[in-house]
């Protein structure tokens, strides 16, 4: 399976998030990407390749060109206001209900205007890293589009919170969404599967009025679970969209019994599309052991889940999204792309 990574993520290192009040140590770290990497090694996958860059055009089909240059301009703009003993950028005032969408001039409050959490650190190095994670996933789906089988982008930043203009949960740019739309430009018929343990809010918004991409998202009970506030059963698309979204519930803590109904349903809804081309967005963060995790799958069901994925036999672009369990994450998604490969074989 081709792999596409680049270290170029480790420019966006958050020292901190904000957690029940209070500063602590960051979840989504660059030692996940060495780890995962390390693990695909161990496991004698090929040597990663890095991407090639893609430029804005395919990024502006998913998010706005106002967005864009916020993300571009909000570190410096905060470093002007606040100085160089600010090093996390992080809003004080969010747009939520009863306000008005009125785009501030405050660098404090247009962060607040772009995002919909205060728990996702803007950095010096986050632009330059969230475009990289980009032309991660665009340079996999492209060794799709040219025939390989699969291909895995282990993108970070992670992409699948983020909507065309709204930033949050670790993500800033969305992978999954760009690199989906990009093959369904080049003519091809794309549904997602996102198996993050956290519902795919900014995926599932952007393409939740169009018929042409199914997305599927398998995750934690929102009631209890970030992003809170979507992820339900009853989203099932909207407009000409509808009938194209699908969330099947899952109960908090759910484990692997559980869990395959659910992948099931979706396997068979996915399979009714007649989609020619899967991207998977793929979160390790159903672990039981995961510090953020509302699932309990244990290691032993990672290769499982790359074989039920593998069922559908349809070329597979996987996308790396969340899991913060260090000491499991890259065992875990190897064992995702090794149950995938062996069962497809
Ligand atoms: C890509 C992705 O997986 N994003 C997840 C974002 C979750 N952000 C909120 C984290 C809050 C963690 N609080 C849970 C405490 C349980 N000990
Ligand atoms: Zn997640």
């Amino acid at each position: 399976m081709k792999v596409i990574a680049t270290p170029a993520h480790a420019a966006h290192a958050p020292s901190g998030e904000l957690e029940g009040g209070r500063f602590v140590p960051a979840y989504e770290v660059p030692a996940r990407v060495d780890l995962i990497l390390g693990a695909l090694e161990a496991h004698s996958f090929a040597a990663p390749e890095a991407p090639s860059a893609f430029g804005e055009a395919p990024l502006l089909k998913v998010h706005g060109a106002a967005y864009l240059r916020f993300l571009e301009d909000a570190f410096p703009a905060w470093r002007a206001k606040f100085g160089d003993d600010h090093p996390s950028a992080f809003p004080s005032t969010l747009l939520g209900r009863h306000l008005r969408a009125m785009k501030p001039r405050d660098i404090d409050a247009l962060l607040g205007y772009y995002t919909f959490d205060i728990a996702t650190p803007l950095h010096a190095g986050t632009y330059g890293a969230a475009r990289a994670a980009a032309d991660s996933a665009l340079t996999a789906a492209r060794h799709l589009h040219e025939g390989a089988p699969a291909a895995f982008a282990l993108c970070r930043p992670p992409g699948h919170h983020a909507a065309q203009d709204l930033y949050g949960g670790y993500c800033y740019l969305n992978n999954t969404a760009i690199a989906a739309q990009w093959l369904t430009d080049q003519g091809r018929r794309v549904a997602i599967l996102d198996i993050d343990g956290h519902h795919g809010n900014g995926t599932q918004t952007i393409f939740y009025e169009r018929a042409d991409v199914l997305t599927v998202s398998l995750h934690g009970d929102p009631r209890d679970t970030y992003p809170f506030f979507l992820g339900y059963a009853d989203e099932t698309g909207a407009g000409a969209g509808e009938g194209f979204n699908l969330n099947p519930p899952l109960a908090t803590g759910s484990r692997l019994d559980a869990y395959r109904e659910a992948l099931n349903a979706a396997i068979a809804r996915i399979e009714a599309f007649g989609p020619d081309t899967l991207v998977v967005a793929l979160g390790v963060d159903t672990f039981a052991e995961d510090p953020i995790s509302p699932l309990a799958l244990i290691e032993a069901d990672y290769p499982r889940l790359g074989a039920e994925i593998s069922r559908l036999k349809r070329p597979t672009l996987f996308v790396m999204e969340g899991g913060y369990a260090l000491h499991a994450v890259g065992n875990l998604t190897a064992n995702v792309l090794l149950g995938f490969s062996q069962a497809s074989s």
